[in-house]
């Protein structure tokens, strides 16, 4: 069916995911995914997809991976587990924290480390040569791990595929390309999505939804993210598998005001107060201020104020959100400790982009392996570390060394 338009190896590793699902017993299956719209929406495929052969997954919202997730998660046994969306870099981890009491599937299009075990594997296109962040989305994987299990397409799950992949900004060059666009054309086929021409890009218009992908996208996003430790991803994960409401419209209003009177409450204090300065970073930490929303969020909030005239545009910004190990849907998780999220004020992302100033794709991972936190995404001019508690002013010392011997090379 889809043969003939899957790069070979990418469909024998969904040939294979198939034979291991279905020759292994378990009791139940878990899905472990992401807050954002991609996540959500690949996790409602997944969803969607054992609730046709009668299975009622069970779901973990997170906002990224940790082994104190995973310990908590994996600790009954005997189950399937399937990570979406998330979990591409970590694979050995949960395959030793597992220690092949579960089955675990992880289905994710984030650059990848491989996985090799009895009783683990990763479906990931990075894996086959296929860029994750241009062609394929965890949701469209998702779409294509199902019709490989079930030999069968599920109703709304390609409809689905095409927000996930909107979601993750693949419609950033007009259009989404690759696999992405393939099942969206399957979906306009089937009269789910119509694509249209809206100031010279594509626009899909779900019709099951009444709806523009890129709104409904944004809808999950918010309610993901800003309403995390809120459980508002119930809410976003209930909209992918049944609709836009008008409740869910009203609540992302609400997320939405209160994320704003939050920013400016923030911008106020720092105005009032004063950064920390460094030599090269300009610093601040908004505790538990940001509750309810997600750690997610103190990397839009750094976004929204580099370029403001009480930045000092010659230093980077960097922000501390806490991380509350209260998780919603999961309990509390033994791991203390904070996010951190890096961005350049427009003239310093100049001199970066040169070359002038190094990187935060290096400086930070560096930094933050010295005091051993876990570098998060991590791109020249705007990068994310978690760090232990208490750790934070070290990690700003260690970048600023770090930083110090590079320029001088
Ligand atoms: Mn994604």
């Amino acid at each position: 069916m889809l043969e003939e338009f899957l790069e070979d190896r990418f469909s024998r590793t969904l040939e294979t995911a198939k034979k291991i699902v279905s020759s292994n017993k378990y009791d139940n299956v878990k899905i472990v995914h992401h807050n954002d719209a991609d996540g959500l929406c690949a996790a409602a495929i997944l969803y969607k997809t054992f609730s046709h052969i009668n299975i009622e997954p069970k779901m973990f919202c997170i906002e990224r991976f940790h082994p104190a997730v995973t310990k908590k998660v994996h600790a009954e046994g005997n189950s399937l587990i399937i990570y979406t969306d998330l979990g591409a870099m970590v694979g050995d981890i949960i395959k030793e924290t597992d220690n092949e009491r579960n089955l675990v599937l992880i289905l994710d299009h984030h650059p990848a480390r491989e996985v090799q075990g009895k009783k683990i594997m990763a479906i990931n296109p990075e894996l086959a040569g296929i860029s994750g962040d241009m062609f394929i989305s965890a949701s469209t994987i998702c779409y294509l791990f199902s019709r490989y299990y079930l030999d069968t397409e599920i109703e709304g799950t390609a409809s689905l595929s095409v927000i996930g992949s909107v979601g993750d900004y693949h419609d950033r060059s007009g259009g989404v390309l690759g696999y992405d666009r393939y099942i969206l054309e399957l979906a306009a086929r089937n009269n789910e999505a119509k694509i249209k021409i809206m100031g010279g890009k594509e626009k899909y218009f779900m019709t099951k939804f009444n709806e523009y992908a890129d709104v409904i996208a944004d809808c999950l996003t918010t309610l993901g993210s800003v309403g995390y430790y809120n459980g508002d991803f119930k809410l976003g994960l209930d909209t992918a598998l049944n609709g836009v409401t008008d409740k869910v419209i009203n609540r992302v209003e609400e997320l939405k005001k209160l994320r704003r009177k939050k920013f400016e409450k923030t911008i106020k204090k720092l105005k009032d107060n004063g950064l920390r300065k460094e030599r090269y970073v300009q610093w601040f930490h908004v505790g538990r201020s940001f509750m309810p929303m997600g750690v997610k969020v103190i990397g839009l909030f750094c976004h929204t104020i580099k370029d403001m005239s009480f930045i000092d545009e010659d230093k980077f910004v960097a922000g501390f959100q806490e991380f509350v190990p209260e998780l919603p849907g999961i309990g509390r998780i033994d791991w203390e400790g904070a996010k951190v999220s890096f961005r350049a004020p427009a003239p310093l992302e100049r001199k970066v982009l040169s070359g002038k100033v190094p990187g935060l794709d290096v400086t930070l991972p560096i930094a933050t392996d010295r005091v051993g936190g876990i570098a998060d995404a991590s791109h020249r001019i705007a990068a994310a570390s978690l760090v232990k508690k208490n750790t934070e002013e070290k990690l700003i010392q260690e970048w600023e060394a770090v930083t110090d011997e590079l320029s001088q090379n």
